[in-house]
């Protein structure tokens, strides 16, 4: 057994997450600690909402509210949609805490004290009406290069050239329209990257054997293209004060104290038990922990290069990162999702809509992993009819419905196994093996295609063996080969937890069983769990655990969210 500690990236916390949200970090890190529990690990699953920024104090600011009161009111919401969707973190927590600024402000000193932080003076743009300095994206012009008139202070998303603020024809604040904006003299801090590189490329060799090659690549071409200084501080009012004299009145850069979160959200869990909890356990010098991020694409370099500098630059043992699994984006029928403009399915009404389980297993069959992939209504529908309700729930309902009716509602208990039984289950035990094999290397839609596979080969073992023919003329054969149907559903059911764990413990509640004393996924042995239900063990037919999706459902939500 080993110590796994498991991130997925902090989502911001203004807005409200969508289906891309939630299979861009959040769905596949709660499926892979599910399965590490599963297997008998000691897992510590963290997330958090990050909140500090522009961005929260542009939120707050059209809400027309204190920005404390905001960020607590989408905290709530997105704690909420997370439950509902059954993220199983430990903690789920925020980085503006108490616990992250005092690990901020000691990694921050640290920091410093080792000389790897640099002061200076920049020019930016102040906006004399919002009577604040502006992020470059919060400045709109017309772009030099292409004329679109709505080109953003760091980027024009017309022409896509990287542009200075300064650049802007008829430059003006997003946030209030004012076009008062001056140029300002500010002091900042920088976190002293290329006088960490040669440490980080140190550390950057020995994960080159073990990290997936396209997070390797991107960390690579940052350090070939040469490390800048990056500014950690910014003239914000939201955020952690810094602790150094003279900067009393800036605030650390979002993505200084965001990462840092991670830390701080685990002394969040921690201290709520202290006495059974310890956060350095696994995260100074801890001892044997293996930690795993998720997240975006986009978001690799942060996690790959920025954040590692940051641990190392403290020359203390912080745990850094083992594994990183950047996942690609799901677009909303080849487009964007945006909650203006109602397209797209967000959180909250995609759990109102369908339980959880029907949208973690789309979303984890078409996880946007090697490259970007599309949600439709169609192929939603599609893959719910088919493969859970097709494959999975007829399996079940149609082995309970014939045992009940053809002998009773106990398990049978037939006679020995077989040669095609045992086929069976060689053939599962392959499949399975390769199950946990994707698993473990977070190849989740091979993962799910296998998984589909062994739910298949269910109803291939029960057209074949005709169970229904044969107890006319062979009773005690029928018995065995509804046992063993009997026995798959418990063996699917432990299988299929970690992707949709509502139906897999209405499975086992079918026989009276929970997923809490199941054996672990670590030595499952099909041939042993063939046999694992008791004879005479009693079960309920009940309720089918899907339902299918009509053309005039599917055809009602084409209309409510686009697509
Ligand atoms: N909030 C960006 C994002 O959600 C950022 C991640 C922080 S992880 C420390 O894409
Ligand atoms: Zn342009």
């Amino acid at each position: 057994m080993s110590k796994i500690l498991i991130t997925s990236a902090l989502p911001y916390i203004n807005g409200v997450p969508h289906l891309g949200h939630m299979v861009g970090c959040l769905l596949p890190s709660d499926v892979y600690a599910r399965y590490m529990r599963m297997c008998g690990h000691e897992v510590l699953y963290i997330c958090g909402n990050d909140e500090h920024g522009t961005a929260s104090e542009v939120g707050a600011l059209k809400e027309n509210m204190p920005v404390q009161e905001y960020c607590d009111k989408y905290h709530a919401r997105h704690k909420k949609v997370y439950a509902d969707f059954n993220l199983s973190f430990d903690y789920f927590g925020r980085t503006s805490s108490e616990q992250n600024k005092e690990i901020t402000y000691h990694i921050f000193e640290q920091l410093d004290k080792n000389g790897f932080v640099a002061e200076k003076t920049m020019k930016q743009v102040y906006s004399v009406d919002d009577k604040m300095f502006l992020a470059d994206r919060y400045i709109t012009g017309t772009c030099p290069h292409c004329g679109y008139d709505k080109a953003r202070g760091d980027q024009c998303e017309n022409c896509t050239k990287v542009l200075e603020p300064t650049d802007l024809i008829n430059p003006h604040s997003t946030i209030s329209g004012s076009s008062n904006l001056e140029i300002r003299e500010t002091k900042h801090l920088f976190l002293n990257l290329p006088k960490i590189e040669e440490k980080l490329v140190e550390w950057l060799k020995t994960k080159e054997a073990f990290w997936p090659d396209v997070a390797y690549s991107i960390a690579k071409k940052w350090v070939k293209e040469g490390l800048q200084p990056r500014c950690i501080t910014r003239d914000l009012k939201w955020g952690f004060s810094v602790n150094k004299a003279g900067f009393e009145d800036k605030v650390f850069y979002v993505w200084f104290d965001a990462p840092i979160g991670y830390i701080g959200i685990t002394k969040q869990w921690s201290d709520e038990n202290p006495t059974k909890r310890n956060w350095k356990d696994w995260w100074l010098d801890a001892e044997g922990v293996r930690y795993v991020e998720f997240m975006g694409k986009d978001n690799v370099p942060y996690h790959s290069i920025t954040f590692p500098a940051t641990l190392l630059g403290t020359g203390e043992n912080w745990t850094k990162v083992d594994y990183l699994k950047g996942m690609s984006y799901l677009t909303f029928a080849g487009g964007k999702f945006s909650k203006s403009e109602h397209r797209g399915v967000f959180a909250e009404d995609a759990v109102k809509e369908f339980p959880s389980d029907y949208w973690r297993y789309w979303l984890m069959a078409n996880a946007p992993e090697a490259s970007d992939s599309s949600f439709t209504f169609e192929s939603f529908v599609n893959t719910i009819n088919k493969d859970l309700n097709g494959v999975l729930g007829n399996f079940v309902q149609r082995v309970l419905k014939m045992t009940s009716s053809k002998i009773n509602n106990t398990v049978p208990q037939g006679e020995e196994l077989q040669a095609e039984d045992k086929e069976l289950i060689k053939i599962l035990q392959n499949r399975v093996n390769d199950y946990f094999k994707y698993m473990e290397a977070m190849e989740f839609r091979k993962a799910v295609n296998e998984l589909r596979a062994i739910w298949v080969e269910g109803n291939n073992y029960i057209s074949a063996t005709e169970p229904w023919t044969v107890i006319k003329e062979n009773p005690k054969r029928a018995e065995t080969i509804l046992r063993v149907c009997l026995n798959l559903i418990r063996i699917y059911a432990i299988l299929s937890a970690p992707l949709i764990p509502n139906t897999a413990e209405k499975m086992l509640a079918k026989f009276n069983l929970t997923l809490a004393n199941m054996p672990t996924l670590r030595e499952f042995d099909v041939a042993t769990e063939i046999n694992a239900l008791r004879t005479g063990q009693e079960f309920t037919v009940g309720e089918a655990l899907f339902e299918r999706i009509t053309p005039e459902k599917m055809q009602e939500l084409q209309q409510t969210y686009g697509g």
